[in-house]
């Protein structure tokens, strides 16, 4: 397990979006970090350190997941009429894409978020107190949804939002079937321990259009080959309330659902207390606060509460 090294004040290692080419630099923190005992086994943590991911196939009953499911789809005609600031359309269509921040003002997802079969497996991991860094339902829906080109979160999240190390990592749960048609997600495995130094500068106010179609901190193609080349590509699917666990450095993305079947999945993206967001690298001013929350709130593990609607 490679130890982190202090980081230099004048050397940051995740660099990314450089007028030069694009290139891979090695990853200089650990995957998990403490190796605590838990929730998940030694073969499990050993998966994860090596893959860089982990999928639950019914982590929460059918009897929970019908519950959040009735409440998303609350939350989702809620967003359709008012136009929330949190909500994001598809680039070709008024169609909604992402709703951002849910754990904020809706207490069955922060309840959600926070409950000790997730939770449990993200202190194992990151080896600290959580909070959520972000939190978004990605809808995908039938026919519109389009791609998420293929990408590592951490870049954006360093570049753009001032994370400074890698001990942050995605929790995404089933809200619908994830299968072959519908656009799953994809992962290519191991890539989390090589960081891709993206070329190209960051746009001002780029998350306008990176949250709908993201061209900027993507790797390129000569890249993109060599990595899949050498690890493959998994693609995440499950049915309804599967959960996958992925490192915020995995490589992975999706491809556009031109099936009738909508994949829509609720994202929370869990940082340690000990890794709070800096100035962003890129230099340009913060993302708003319901892209990268700035203030954050630790969690602590509790059963969720359907009573809490
Ligand atoms: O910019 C971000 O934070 C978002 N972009 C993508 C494509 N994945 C992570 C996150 O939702
Ligand atoms: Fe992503």
């Amino acid at each position: 397990m490679i130890q982190s090294q202090p980081l230099h004040v004048d050397v940051d290692p995740y660099h990314s979006r450089v007028t030069g080419a694009s290139h891979i630099v090695e990853r200089v923190d650990p995957v998990i970090y403490k190796n605590n005992p838990g929730i998940l086994s030694p073969e499990q943590l050993s998966f994860y350190e090596k893959n860089g991911y982990l999928v639950f196939n019914s982590l929460f009953s059918s009897q929970e997941m019908k519950h959040i499911l009735s409440h998303v789809d609350e939350l989702k005609s809620d967003a359709g009429k008012q136009e929330l600031a949190y909500s994001v359309v598809e680039p070709h269509s008024r169609e909604l894409r992402s709703l951002f921040h849910t754990h904020d003002y809706d207490s069955l997802l922060k309840s959600l978020a926070c409950d000790q079969r997730i939770l449990g497996i993200v202190e194992q991991i990151i080896g600290s107190q959580a909070y959520i860094h972000q939190s978004r339902i990605n809808f995908k829906p039938g026919f519109k949804g389009r791609d998420f080109y293929w990408h590592s979160d951490f870049e954006t999240w360093h570049m753009e939002d001032g994370m400074p190390r890698m001990r942050a990592l995605s929790c995404s749960i089933a809200l619908t079937e994830n299968n072959e048609f519908n656009g799953p997600l994809m992962v290519i495995p191991a890539s989390h321990k090589k960081y891709v130094v993206c070329a190209g500068d960051t746009p001002r106010d780029n998350y306008k259009q990176s949250l709908r179609q993201q061209y900027t901190g993507v790797p390129d193609e000569a890249i993109l080959t060599n990595l899949i080349h050498e690890h493959g590509i998994i693609s995440s699917k499950g049915s309804i309330g599967s959960v996958t666990f992925f490192d915020c450095n995995l490589m992975h993305g999706s491809n556009s659902n031109i099936s009738p079947f909508p994949r829509s999945n609720i994202f929370f993206v869990y940082n340690s207390v000990e890794n709070m967001l800096q100035k962003p690298y890129c230099g340009l001013e913060a993302r708003p606060e319901y892209i990268a929350v700035r203030k954050p709130v630790p969690l602590t593990k509790r059963k969720i509460n359907f009573n809490d609607i």
